[in-house]
């Protein structure tokens, strides 16, 4: 391996473990390297806190004149919470720098590489784009359109099917797909279910990882407000519950919730929610990113209204039958194969006894 590619693989793999602890900001990492000994290493850990760049220049210190620095992003050019990371590196005397992914924020989007190729610094671009890139997909998802990155996450059989013609539903997929699963759950910033999978499974949608995990958002798509207190989304606090109805509810049901602060209700514009305009209101409320769980009438009204950027499915070597048995997409469905979304797929990968298969939307 080349020598910029294994100091910015150093960098992608430390960003990799911030993965859903950065938002809204994105996942990013620098190495500081002064012949050919690294002397500086940071990683952005929070928003609000120093940028990865800032971070791996204080510890290098003086040794970082004349050195080179790895970094996963483009340094930004702009003040924010912090001064543009462009400036600081020009200040440290850094003679070349490395860079993995642009920063397509368009208060960024290249003019942090100008900035120091105006002041002489050799910049190289796009070593090991895709692999950082794939760090980030839903901050640049985010940052260009204002709207959350929605992962739709399903488990089914070789036949397709989430459960038996009776309902059965438990355990389709093994133990190992299942903790990968949970992994997506600490990555995103918000999970959502629909009524009908609250009253049929009564989930608490936390993250459940060996050496713990954050959980995200918990959202409920419910028009008529039929989620029962009784609940453990409403029971359990480790999370807060948005719970989305239409705008047909009373004030008296709202206030049904009040005793339990973690919960909000938020009844939308019109009679059923909406994708779009729920959607929106995620982008306004900095959610970054959407894992939609269930049921089949959820995945399919996100499928057209054309919102679904990622699918991760998990499919168990079981063959289950019946023509009335679920599959994960329900609901009306797409009516014309010419109007159906192809995606392309990003991997297959073997995990446990199940295959999972990553696919993405093509971004325009
Ligand atoms: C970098 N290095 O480590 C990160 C960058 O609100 P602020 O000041 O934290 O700025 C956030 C923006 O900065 C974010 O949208 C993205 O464009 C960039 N993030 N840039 O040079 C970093 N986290
Ligand atoms: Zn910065």
């Amino acid at each position: 391996m080349d020598r910029d590619k294994r100091y910015i693989s150093m960098a992608i793999q430390m960003a990799k473990e911030t993965v859903g602890q950065t938002s809204p900001n994105p996942s990013v990492a620098a190495v500081v390297v002064k012949d050919n000994q690294v002397v500086g290493l940071g990683v952005h850990v929070k928003a609000g806190e120093p940028h990865a760049e800032v971070h791996a220049l204080q510890m290098a210190g003086e040794k970082a004149e004349d050195a080179e620095i790895f970094v996963t992003l483009e340094p930004c050019s702009h003040y924010g919470s912090t001064p543009p990371c462009a400036k600081a590196v020009i200040e440290a005397g850094i003679r070349r720098v490395v860079i993995a992914s642009n920063d397509p924020n368009p208060k960024v989007s290249g003019r942090g590489i100008e900035m120091m190729e105006q002041a002489g610094i050799e910049v190289r671009t796009n070593v090991m784009k895709e692999e950082a890139d794939a760090l980030n997909r839903s901050f640049f998802h985010f940052i260009q359109t204002k709207e959350p990155f929605i992962r739709l996450k399903s488990a089914m059989s070789l036949d397709g099917k989430i459960a038996t013609s009776t309902g059965e539903s438990q355990w389709i997929t093994g133990e190992e797909a299942r903790r990968d699963g949970h992994r997506y759950r600490h990555q995103s910033d918000a999970i959502l279910v629909g009524i009908n999978t609250v009253l049929a499974d009564n989930p608490k949608l936390t993250t459940r990882l060996e050496g713990r995990g954050s959980h995200p958002i918990r959202i409920v798509l419910d028009t008529k407000l039929r989620i029962p207190p009784s609940a453990q989304l409403i029971q359990n606090q480790e999370a807060p519950t948005w719970i989305f109805t239409g705008k047909n509810v009373s004030q008296a049901e709202v206030d049904t919730f009040k005793p339990y602060p973690h919960v909000k209700i938020i009844p939308l514009n019109e009679e059923k929610v909406r994708i779009g305009e729920l959607v929106s209101y995620l982008g306004e409320q900095k959610v970054t990113s959407v894992l939609v769980e269930g049921g089949g009438t959820i995945a399919d009204a996100f499928v057209r209204a054309g919102k679904v950027n990622e699918t991760v499915t998990y499919i168990a070597p079981k063959l289950i039958g019946g023509k009335d048995a679920l599959t994960p997409v329900g609901g009306e469905g797409v009516k014309q194969l010419k109007q159906v979304e192809a995606f392309e797929i990003l991997s297959t990968e073997q995990v446990g006894d199940d295959i999972k298969i990553i696919s993405v939307k093509r971004e325009e």
